[in-house]
């Protein structure tokens, strides 16, 4: 097999290139080629120096994932960038695209870099549950000091070329077009400079500060995760080891991370997340897609709004319509200030808001969404009304125009059976607050017709979302696994937890937050009756009380100015009234039963929703619930957290102990020893 690897003789200079698509992962042919080429410049004595690059669209990005917790195979990457690192003859890191990762720490094994303005570099190892392994940790700080390591390893988000040169990352910025030509030319520049630079010569000190400081205004973020602080640790080591010893503790806790569940839950939803953008039987290389110019969104009340700034953001004109005009004036305000209040913190241009305020139209008629590509409907959640908004549409919206609705759960088959056009009806379905909120249900209707759906998939892309397609069940896939979680969660008040408890138990697991506090949040009073002498649930004798969450500073917790939630005696009263009413017996109820009951209830309604098709794949349920809910990064998902961290057995045998039905495919893969799909 051809090597992915060449080597180009430029008289003097020995130009070493990968070309391994889609992103010259350091995989073991790369890595093999690496070796080989610098090999021969460092034997061929008519070479005074070296430049490493590579073709299409990115400098390595890394290991190669898909090689992980496989035999290794040829060089390894620390071989390979101890040879580089003590070469004699200077060898120029030539960095286009990303280099991130493995493909940073070569780029800090070479003597010299050079970059385009539009490259990057970065070590996001941590996004995956790991830390740079090849050197990295021990590398950077010597070249940008210990807070800057930090803040690179520990989050893991890459920096410009323009901020790599400031802090002497990189040598010289060259031209975007010209990089072959000007690494060579900087390669002769300083070939014979010596003593050669070697990062590893260099020293950093101590900064026990930068790292105090960074671990109290990252703890949250970092809360449960294994890897920020071994990726903190190996920095520190860096700057109180020598250069040997740290790489020995660097691979000590590199490993231990390797070996764990959670660098194995980040990497799965890497691939998940990528997988989930791709629908089985739609090829997007084949599928002509609609062009999208303008969108039209109804509504413009909190979704409505969201729903427009994805589209705003991304530079599309959004029309927006409501009915009465203090709605829509209130509705484009909330806009203007969520971008006013980004563009404050620095998260977006000085002159976003006006760039993207300025592509909106506000309307009082339907009827200006003639001329738009993509309309969405974010109104009342009623089956009535979204049926009557559609025939509407229907007669208003160009041929061609995809319909959308961002219902929760209804039944899009529905919706689309009252248009002429069902096959451009489908269902949009983002969480709330929806510009922030990265996960988009795209629910694929009976009819939808395959165009729309690879048109929508893209325009999710293009808006940042990560899209999961759904079929048409009662709440697709988040809300309905979200159901028997809190069927469960009340059941147990029922029999004698507390709101605190459950709640306690589901952070603990990893949740941004547990049932009840959600409830609060979401306010008690969504989809309640309204009639406050109906008490037929604990729910029910909240609300009717005003406890309507902490809009009310009281719901199922009491609420201070500040929103700050304490556990309410008065609110155990009422559920303690309710629940005698039952005559149902009190009972201690473990963590263990609160896992059990709402959490492995998760997982059978997941593989139900495989069994019927409402899902493609079990990763992509794994996506939904950590973008759309905030399941722990960690723990990889609902589906793959049930298979590798509990084992399906013992989900199967939580789930018969307390009597719930199994679904047939999930007691059969705990029983082969097979995974969901
Ligand atoms: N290994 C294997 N495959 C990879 C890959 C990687 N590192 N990066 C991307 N791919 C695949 C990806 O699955 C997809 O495949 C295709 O490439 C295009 O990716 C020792 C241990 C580089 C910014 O974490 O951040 O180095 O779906 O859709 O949007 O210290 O890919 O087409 O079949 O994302 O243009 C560290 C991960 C690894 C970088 C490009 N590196 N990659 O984004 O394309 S660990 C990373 C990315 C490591 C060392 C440690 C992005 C990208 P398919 P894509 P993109």
């Amino acid at each position: 097999m051809t090597s992915p690897v060449r080597f180009e003789r430029h008289d003097d200079v020995l130009v070493i290139i990968s070309d391994s698509p889609p992103v010259n992962a350091l995989g073991a042919g790369v890595r093999d080629g690496l070796n080989e080429g610098v090999s021969q410049g460092i034997a061929d004595p008519a070479i005074k120096a070296m430049v490493i690059r590579c073709d299409g669209k990115t400098f390595f990005a890394g290991a190669d994932i898909t090689e992980f917790g496989k035999p290794p195979k040829g060089a390894s990457l620390q071989d390979v960038i101890i040879m580089m690192d003590s070469s004699e003859k200077p060898i120029v890191a030539a960095i286009h695209g990303t280099a991130l990762g493995g493909g940073c720490e070569v780029a800090l094994a070479c003597h010299y870099r050079v970059a385009v303005p539009s490259a990057v570099m970065g070590l996001p190892e941590v996004k995956l549950g790991l830390l740079p392994g090849a050197g990295g940790t021990q590398r950077l700080p010597r070249i940008v000091g210990v807070k800057a390591a930090i803040e690179m390893v520990a989050i893991g988000d890459p920096i410009p070329a323009k901020k790599a040169n400031e802090v002497g990352l990189v040598d010289r910025v060259v031209g975007e077009d010209s990089l072959e030509a000007d690494a060579i030319a900087f390669a002769r520049e300083i070939a014979d400079k010596k003593p050669i630079p070697r990062v590893r010569d260099k020293t950093v000190a101590p900064d026990p500060d930068a790292v105090e400081a960074f671990k109290q205004k990252h703890g949250k973020r970092m809360r449960g995760f294994d890897a920020p602080a071994a990726n903190i640790a190996c920095v520190v080591a860096a700057s109180e080891l020598p250069f040997d010893e740290g790489l020995k503790f660097e691979r000590t806790e590199f490993m231990k991370l390797m070996s764990g569940t959670q660098s194995a839950a980040q990497r799965h939803l890497f691939f998940a997340e990528r997988q989930a953008a791709k629908i089985d039987d739609v090829d997007p290389k084949t599928t002509q897609l609609r062009p999208i110019n303008k969108v039209g969104v109804i509504g413009a009340g909190t979704m409505g709004g969201g729903i427009s700034m994805n589209f705003l953001s991304a530079g599309v004109p959004v029309t927006i319509v409501e009915m009465q005009q203090d709605a829509l004036d209130r509705g484009t305000g909330v806009m203007r200030k969520n971008y006013e209040a980004s563009a404050a913190k620095g998260r977006i241009k000085p002159d976003a808001p006006e760039k993207a305020m300025g592509l909106v139209t506000p309307t009082l008629n339907l009827e200006d969404l003639a001329d738009c590509d993509l309309i969405i409907e974010a109104v009342y959640e009623n089956m009535d009304v979204k049926k009557e908004l559609f025939t509407k549409l229907d007669a208003i919206a160009k041929p061609g125009a995809i319909l959308a609705t961002n219902t929760s759960y209804l039944n899009v088959d529905e919706i689309a059976a009252v248009t002429k056009r069902p096959e451009d009806v489908v269902g949009m379905h983002f969480f709330s607050p929806a510009n922030v909120m990265r996960l988009l249900e795209v629910v694929r209707g009976e009819k939808t017709a395959k165009d729309v759906l690879a048109t929508v998939m893209a325009l999710a892309k293009k808006i940042k979302k990560v899209a999961v397609v759904a079929g048409v069940c009662h709440g697709f896939i988040g809300n309905r696994m979200l159901s028997p979680r809190q069927i469960e969660a009340n059941k147990l008040l029922m029999e004698g937890a507390t709101p605190a408890q459950i709640d306690k138990v589901h952070v603990e697991f990893g949740m941004p937050m547990g049932p009840f506090q959600m409830a609060d949040l979401a306010g008690v009073d969504i989809g309640w009756h309204r009639d406050p002498n109906r008490i037929e649930s604990i729910r029910d004798a909240l609300a009717a009380e005003g406890r309507w969450g902490q809009k009310k500073s009281a719901g199922y917790y009491d609420y201070d100015e500040k929103r700050n939630a304490t556990p309410s005696p008065r609110a155990l009263e009422i559920i303690e009234e309710f629940r005698a009413k039952s005559n149902l017996p009190k009972r201690e109820i473990t963590d263990q039963e609160i896992v059990e009951r709402t959490l492995y209830t998760m997982v059978n309604e997941g593989a139900l929703i495989l069994e019927e098709g409402k899902a493609q794949r079990a990763s992509d349920i794994d996506v939904v619930w950590i973008m759309g809910y905030g399941w722990p990064v960690y723990r990889g998902g609902p589906m793959f957290w049930a298979q590798n961290e509990v084992g399906l057995k013992k989900v199967v045998e939580g789930l018969e102990k307390h009597g719930f039905t199994v679904a047939e495919s999930l007691k059969t893969a705990a029983e082969s020893g097979t995974a969901l799909k």
